[in-house]
């Protein structure tokens, strides 16, 4: 491993938001160099560049058969396993066994991943940047250029300006929207999204009326795509809402913690919404990680924006405390 970003997920698992089994080595956005591989290994080699997937692409099963999905079926992301594809895990700690992290565990500085876990990118990449790929990056640009598929020229409203909502404002901006309407309770956090493409920024707090409603009239009927990046049911509500009855779409990119249902008005889809939700910006890793990374290396969206620390791997509990304080968008832990 030569670099790995700290995502919020991570911190989940820290809080026990998220139950895992025990004790695991966390880490799931990540960089690094292939040191040897298996018997039956043909797609990467020793010394070649990679970038770990948390969601892996096996290439046989009917998910990543399908044109349109990402979820491969080799990967349980609703029960984590904590082993390899096999059940096994390879870490040990005075002969017992430590679980493994979404197939990836890259804090650490080896890991053991399966050959669908993990892809080949271009040897020039800087993998302490392209390391942001691995996770927060994708899963926010791919929500908007990939999932929502959004138009030239079209209004979009994202909600929530995290590191995450921040991609997938450069996501809406690479394809073309006219007007991105950013939303947080933060006003600090709309200078950044207006440097990486937000047009307008509001705070729900500066209006009495609900924002789905401030959103429909800045809009004149309702935005063309809009972007739940919070994490929160109320949020996820006020985006569906948000959009245009007769042919917005709408995108959960947020998940919210613990388990509860969530009540909706069906007429918010009879009339003709569409509402999605993907997991890594609907990309299969093994065909869209080394194109992303190109893209990245030909300068279609930054990733410096969204760097704001840099630290080597002994200093990780010092990047979950700036996680926690939002003082840092993403902070890279370098080995
Ligand atoms: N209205 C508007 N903005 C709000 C509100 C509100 N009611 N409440 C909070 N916010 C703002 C906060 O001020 C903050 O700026 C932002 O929302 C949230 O940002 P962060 O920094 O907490 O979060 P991110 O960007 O790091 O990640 C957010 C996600 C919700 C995307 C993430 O936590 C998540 O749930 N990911 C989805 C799960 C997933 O894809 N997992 C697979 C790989 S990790
Ligand atoms: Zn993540
Ligand atoms: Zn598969």
């Amino acid at each position: 491993m030569v670099a790995t970003g700290i995502c919020r997920s991570d911190d989940h698992m820290i809080s026990g938001q998220l139950a895992l089994p025990l004790p695991v080595i966390l880490g799931h956005e990540a960089a690094g160099i292939v040191e040897s591989i298996g018997d039956e290994v043909t797609t990467v080699k020793p010394g070649d560049k990679v970038i770990p997937l948390f969601l892996p692409q096996c290439g046989k099963c009917a998910v990543c058969k399908h044109p349109e999905s990402n979820a491969c079926l080799k990967c349980k992301l609703t029960v984590p396993q904590g082993t390899m594809q096999d059940g096994t895990t390879r870490f040990t700690c005075r002969g017992k066994p430590i679980y493994q992290f979404a197939g990836t565990s890259t804090f650490s500085e080896y890991s053991v991943v399966d050959e669908t876990s993990v892809v080949k990118i271009d040897p020039a990449s800087p993998l302490e940047k392209v390391c942001l790929i691995g996770c927060a990056f994708s899963t926010g640009y791919g929500s908007a250029v990939n999932v929502a598929k959004v138009t030239k020229g079209s209004t979009c409203a994202v909600f929530g300006l995290g590191g995450v909502g921040l991609c997938v404002i450069m996501g809406c901006k690479a394809a073309g929207a006219a007007r991105i309407i950013a939303v947080d309770l933060n006003k600090d956090k709309f200078a950044k999204a207006k440097e990486v493409g937000a047009t307008e920024c509001i705070n729900p707090q500066d209006f009495k009326k609900p924002t789905h409603e401030v959103l429909k009239e800045m809009s004149g009927g309702g935005v063309d795509f809009s972007f739940e990046v919070v994490g929160r049911y109320d949020t996820i509500l006020s985006a569906l809402s948000c959009c245009h009855e007769a042919y917005g779409v709408s995108v959960i990119v947020g998940q919210p913690p613990g388990f509860q249902d969530l009540r909706m008005d069906p007429m918010l889809l009879l009339t003709g919404r569409t509402w999605k939700g993907a997991v890594f910006g609907g990309y299969k890793g093994k065909d869209s990680v080394p194109k992303l990374v190109a893209d990245f290396m030909a300068k279609k969206f930054p990733l410096d924006s969204i760097i704001t620390h840099v630290l080597p791997f002994e200093k990780i509990n010092e990047g979950l405390d700036l996680l926690r304080s939002g003082k840092s968008i993403y902070t890279i832990l370098t080995f």
